[in-house]
Parts: C-alpha cells; sequence; structure tokens
C-alpha cells in the first residue's frame, strides 16, 4: 500500500505541479501501517457512528488521506476525483477540513488545530463510553501530527489535557522528518519534544516510521497503555525523490517530470512503470472498470457495528480516572440498565486483545 501511496501522490503533484507531496511520501508506511493492521473504519458506511477516527492535523499532506480513501474504497473518493486534486469544487480539493461522508473525518489547515480536534473527539469518546458503555461507543482516536503541529501553542493545551484526562484511547503520531517549509526544524525548536510529552503523563514510545511492522507494534502497545500516546517515527520527508528527499524543497516543492522519473529509475518496480495516464491531459484518462473491493483478510475492517444514535443520552457529569486516583480499569461506573460501562481508558483492539 504504502507504493500505492507515493505512486497516486507522485501522479497526482506532477499533474497539477503542486502539492505538498513531502508528507504523503514520507508517511506512506505509517499509513499503512494504521489503515491496515488497526485503524476500524467502514468505507460502505463512512460515518458508521463507532470508528475509529482518523485526523490527518497535518493537513496540508492531503494527497495522503485521498489516496488512502481511494484505496480503500470510499465511494465518493475514486479515481476520477483523484484526477482532480486541488481542484476547486472537487472533494480532492487542497486542504479539506471536514467531510465525513467522503471519509475525510478532519484535515486542519492550521497547524495545531487537527490535533486539538483529536483531543477533543477522545474527551467525546470517553464520555460517550462512560456513559453509555462499551457496547455502543468504544473507539480509538489517532492523529498524524506533523513538527509544525507541535509548535503551536494550542499543542501544549491539548498534551496537557489528554495526559491529566488519562486519554487512553487517543494517539498521536508524529511524522518526525525534522524538515518544514523554511529549512530545518531545528533553526526553530531545540527542546526535548517527547519529555514534554512525558512531563503531561503520556505514553511515548520512538520507532523508525519506514518500518511497518515497527510503527503497527508501537500502535499495538499504545491500545494497551491506559495512557495517551505518542509514537514518535524519524521519517524521510519526500522519501524517494532523488535529490528532493530529506530537503525542505520536499515540503512543498514544484514536481517535475524530470523528478518523477527519477524516483521511478530509482524505486521498485511499482513505481517504475509509468501509467500511460499520467502522461494524458486531465480528463482523458481512461476511467477505472471497478472500484477496489474492501481489503481481505486481516486487513479488512470489521463489520461495521451498528450502535445506537445517541440522541436520548443524559448528560451527566462524567468523573475521568486519573492516575493514582481511580486507575484505568478501577473505576466502574453504573450505566442505565444496570450493566457496568468501561472506564473511559479502557483499550479495546481490532484483535479482539484486552486492553
Ligand atoms: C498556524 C499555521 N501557521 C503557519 C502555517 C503555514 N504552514 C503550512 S505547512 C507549514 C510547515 C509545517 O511543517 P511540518 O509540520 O514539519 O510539515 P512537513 O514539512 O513535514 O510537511 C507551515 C508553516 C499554517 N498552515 N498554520
Amino acid at each position: 500500500m504504502a507504493d500505492a501511496i507515493r505512486v497516486l501522490t507522485i501522479d497526482a503533484c506532477e499533474r497539477v505541479g503542486e502539492g505538498h507531496w513531502g508528507t504523503p511520501l514520507g508517511a506512506a508506511e505509517i499509513a499503512t501501517a494504521l489503515f491496515t493492521r488497526h485503524l476500524r473504519f467502514c468505507p460502505s458506511d463512512p460515518t458508521w457512528f463507532d470508528r475509529d477516527r482518523f485526523v490527518l492535523s497535518n493537513g496540508h499532506g492531503s494527497m495522503l488521506l485521498y489516496a488512502l480513501l481511494y484505496l480503500t474504497g470510499y465511494a465518493r473518493v475514486p479515481i476520477e476525483a483523484i484526477k482532480t486534486f486541488r481542484e476547486i469544487g472537487s472533494v480532492c480539493q487542497g486542504h479539506p477540513e471536514r467531510e465525513p461522508e467522503a471519509g475525510i473525518e478532519i484535515t486542519t489547515g492550521m497547524l495545531g488545530q487537527g490535533i486539538a480536534n483529536a483531543t477533543g473527539m477522545a474527551v467525546a469518546e470517553a464520555y460517550l463510553n462512560h456513559l453509555l458503555g462499551p457496547e455502543l461507543v468504544d473507539h480509538r482516536t489517532y492523529a498524524l501530527v506533523g513538527d509544525g503541529c507541535l509548535q503551536e501553542g494550542i499543542a501544549h493545551e491539548a498534551i496537557s489535557l489528554a495526559g491529566h484526562l488519562r486519554l487512553g484511547k487517543l494517539t498521536w503520531i508524529w511524522d518526525d522528518n525534522q524538515i518544514q517549509d523554511d529549512g530545518a526544524v531545528g533553526q526553530s525548536i531545540s527542546e526535548d519534544l517527547e519529555a514534554r510529552f512525558r512531563a503531561a503523563d503520556w505514553h511515548v514510545q520512538r520507532v523508525d516510521g519506514h518500518d511497518i511492522e515497527a510503527v503497527a507494534a508501537a500502535i499495538e502497545a499504545a491500545k494497551h497503555d491506559p495512557r495517551p500516546s505518542l509514537i514518535a517515527c524519524r521519517t524521510t520527508i519526500g522519501r524517494g525523490v532523488p535529490g528532493l528527499e530529506g530537503t525542505r524543497y520536499a515540503h512543498a516543492g514544484r514536481l517535475t517530470r524530470e523528478n518523477t522519473d527519477a524516483a521511478r529509475a530509482s524505486a521498485g518496480p511499482t513505481l517504475r512503470s509509468r501509467s500511460p495516464r499520467t502522461s494524458s491531459p486531465p480528463g482523458a484518462w481512461p476511467a477505472r472498470a471497478a472500484r477496489p473491493p474492501t481489503p481481505p483478510g486481516p486487513r479488512a475492517s470489521p463489520p461495521c457495528r451498528r450502535s445506537v444514535a445517541p440522541s436520548s443520552i443524559v448528560f451527566a457529569r462524567v468523573v475521568f480516572p486519573r492516575a493514582g486516583a481511580t486507575r484505568c480499569g478501577a473505576s466502574r461506573a453504573r450505566r442505565p440498565g444496570g450493566a457496568s460501562s468501561g472506564s473511559p481508558s479502557r483499550a479495546r483492539s481490532s484483535t479482539g486483545s484486552p486492553g
């Protein structure tokens, strides 16, 4: 899937000559680990209430999300939509914000807002899980986070709140490529970011962001920790484009035919063959014969569990478990009907293993 994300990104960005391709190429393995091993979603019912939430906080890398939605079979994102990348009115415009029916949960252009949104979503999940019970509400919230998101002031507030509330089902995956628009991240920040998270009582891991197995294992470990999780993934921005990868030009530089030819020449067979459609003018590409099926086997999303619309929720004060006070699993409230609900930070894994 990582190669397919790269092919789609290169094709789309070469066509329009721009498009923040560095993030999709750099985070292709991270996205593959998350979408094929962990994320619970339902392409045939994108707004299924108890889906896991995926927030693309570094929303400038929106081609990553469009490629994922196309490859996993969302009806609103066919290949024709990807061919209209960055066109006004397209579902695949540059910086989408919210279109859950198309699979776009939240992506933000304003750095930092996505992680704040994700934290709010995790608070909502914890609240509803506590109130209604895990049979109805039990999902996780993931955010892909860039360096710029973590530099924003709002990130401090979100980190602090998430640690305080012990939002154990919140995971931020940091695309730690050490590069941003103007150059090396080190030009503007030198603090120990991971220590910042630890100080706020987060679970922190560091992995090679191009190692799908390592990323998938880290996500699994995050599921089993009652604290919110940061997974710092060292990546190379624009990975696969010789001469540009790892540099600031990979953030959003112009992607020429020369660059993409070089990328294909140095890549594996999947990337090497240029699709005839790439050289065709917009609108002239042959339509896809059929939508891709929902991926089979272990990568398939579990069947959608329908949950009751939370229209009859009685709003009540929920006490979130805190370290040293009411720890994960130690505080179980009675919910309507007499059954004991899970605590907000009780982890649920797509494989059914306990949290
Ligand atoms: C609040 C805010 N300030 C500035 C920008 C402009 N901007 C867009 S992307 C970007 C750099 C982001 O760097 P990083 O998160 O490292 O992304 P990457 O280079 O890895 O794609 C900036 C400054 C913005 N979108 N929002």
